[in-house]
Parts: structure tokens; sequence; C-alpha cells
């Protein structure tokens, strides 16, 4: 059944009170994508990761992925959630980033292994041929309208990215570099990044694309991040602040008191999940164990150990 306009404006509005994030989620915006069936054409492809990104996607509650998936954009190929596979898949693929060559996002999670020419990361099979991450990347990132890195893994390397590293996995933007394609490239980091994180960005960047007077690009931080969801600090802004400044320090996860000495990375984190919280606003990892900082670039060697005991 579809929702009428009212009650999908009502829905909407649930999503930004009080977060800031009106112009990501303008009611409006989404109304006219569904009403005018101008939806985003998007490729997803799937690397070095542990499809945690596409999950925390599909957990999207305002607006439902029901509705992002029917009405708002329109997803043509993402490797675990379509219903084609193998060659006619990225046969299709193919057809789809031809015809909507320099008009589609690309949306990659996952890292990039750049070792042994990309064979440590085998994405397909055509005519015979296997193909590899690097492969697709490479062949799909020139012909995208822009990229968009969704995760920790393809924003910055990440865990498979972390010491050891004998696949040499890369993020997209090192491998963009690498491979002289110049080509607007967003990080949504999180390991994985919160639903309307995602969501976000990508209303906000169509929002531009279809009116690009009424609605300017996003923002970014020096890292590729969109600040109006990675803009704030976490320590800052955390309701454990003044307990931290007063010195009640936890010495269990059970106890009240800041979280600094059980190995809390919010001095060090930026993003906004103290306000949005996690699983439909219901909690997030302050409250029942510490910030990891799983949205910065040096996660998780430079977050490590994650946890220390009190
Ligand atoms: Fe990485 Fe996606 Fe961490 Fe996982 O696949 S950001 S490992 S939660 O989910 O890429
Ligand atoms: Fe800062 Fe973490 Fe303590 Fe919150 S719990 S005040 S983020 S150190
Ligand atoms: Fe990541 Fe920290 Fe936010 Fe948790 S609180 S999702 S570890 S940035």
């Amino acid at each position: 059944m579809s929702l009428s306009r009212r009650d999908f404006m009502k829905l909407c509005s649930c999503t930004v009170a009080g977060l800031g994030i009106s112009q990501a989620f303008n009611p409006d915006v989404i109304w006219a994508m569904k009403e005018g069936a101008k939806k985003a054409p998007l490729i997803w492809l799937q690397g070095q990761g542990c499809t945690g990104c596409s999950v925390s996607l599909l957990n999207t509650v305002h607006p439902s992925i029901k509705d992002v998936l029917l009405e708002v954009v329109s997803l043509e190929y993402h490797p675990t959630i379509m219903g084609s596979e193998g060659q006619m898949a990225l046969e299709h693929m193919r057809h789809i980033a031809d015809k909507f060559a320099g008009k589609f996002f690309l949306l990659i999670e996952g890292s990039i292994p750049t070792a042994e020419n990309g064979l440590y990361c085998i994405v397909g099979e055509e005519h015979g041929h296997h193909i590899t991450m690097l492969d697709l990347v490479k062949d799909l990132g020139p012909k995208s309208l822009a990229t968009v890195s969704l995760g920790t893994c393809s924003s910055f390397g990440g865990i498979p990215a972390a010491q050891g590293n004998l696949t040499e996995a890369k993020s997209v933007m090192q491998v963009y570099e690498e491979n002289d394609i110049e080509k607007l490239t967003v990080n949504v980091p999180g390991c994985p990044p919160h639903p309307d994180w995602m969501v976000g960005t990508l209303v906000a960047a169509w929002s531009h694309v279809l009116d690009p007077q009424e609605h300017p690009l996003p923002e970014l931080d020096e890292n590729g991040r969109p600040l109006l969801f990675y803009g704030e600090n976490i320590h800052e802004n955390c309701p454990y602040l003044e307990k931290f400044e007063e010195g009640e320090l936890a010495e269990t996860f059970t106890s009240e008191g800041c979280r600094y000495e059980l190995g809390c990375k919010g001095p060090n984190c930026f993003a906004d999940c103290f306000k949005r919280k996690w699983n439909s606003g219901l909690n997030w990892c302050v409250e029942n164990a510490v910030c990891i900082g799983c949205v910065e670039p040096g996660f998780p060697d430079e977050m490590s150990p994650f946890y220390v005991e009190g």
C-alpha cells in the first residue's frame, strides 16, 4: 500500500526532529522523487567487507527501506539483495553503466585489495573470465556521476587494511588517486555506517542533481565526510561529559560514569551518534559500552585496543 503525501511528510518530519538534517531529509524533495519517477540510478559494488553496511541500510526506518528501494532510488545492481545473479546480473550492470554514463551513482562497500592485480577479491565472471573488484572499480568509477564510499572499509581501508594487510587493501580514494580517476567521492564511514548517514547523503546528493540552486552540495570535512552527519565531536556532546569533567570515571560497563578509562574513543571521534542513536533511536555504543572510533580514518589500528581494564 502506498503512503499518502500527508503520511509521508509526517514520517519524514519525525526523522528530522531535533537532528538538524532537514536539508537532507526534506520531505518535499523525497516526495518529488517518488512522484516524478526521477529515481537516482545506483550501482552498488561490494569488495572486502562484511556486508554490515548493507544490513545497516536495510534497517533504515524513516524513510523505510521499502520506500527507499521502490520509490526513491533505482538500485540496479547489489550483490546481496538483487534477484538476478551471474553473467545476467553483470550484463545488466554494464548496460546501466552505459545507458546512464555520467548520470549514475557508484556506491562502494568494502575496501579494494590491490595485491596480485586484485585477485584477492573476485566479484564475478564474464565469458569465462573472472572480474576483480579492482577491475570493476577502475571501469565504473570514471563512468559514474559521483562515487559514494559506504562504510569505513571503502572510505579509509578499515578492517581489511589493518596491520598486516596481506591483500594490500585500499580505500576508494586511494585507488582513484593511483589510477588517475578524478571523480567526486564522498565518504560515509562507520563500521557500519548509520542508515540515516547513507540515505541522507544519497538524498542530499540527488536533491543537488535535481535542483543545484535550491540544494547546494553538502559541505564535506577534510576526510570527505558530510559535515551534516560528521561535524560534531562525540565527547563534547556526550551525556557523560559532566562526569568526565568531575573525574567520575566508570570502572565497569555496568557502573555509571564516563567510559574514558574503559577505552572510550569519543574524544577523537566526530559523528552524531550521541543524538541520532542506533536501532531506531533506542541506544548507542557509549550507553552500554564505549565508542571505538569506527568513523575515523585511523580505525581500527589507531583505535586499538577498543576496551581497556578500568
Ligand atoms: Fe566494512 Fe561494510 Fe565494517 Fe562491515 O561491508 S565498514 S567491515 S561493518 O560492513 O565494509
Ligand atoms: Fe567522552 Fe566517552 Fe566519557 Fe562520553 S564516555 S564523556 S565520549 S570519554
Ligand atoms: Fe562508531 Fe563511536 Fe558512533 Fe559507535 S559511537 S557508531 S563506535 S562513531
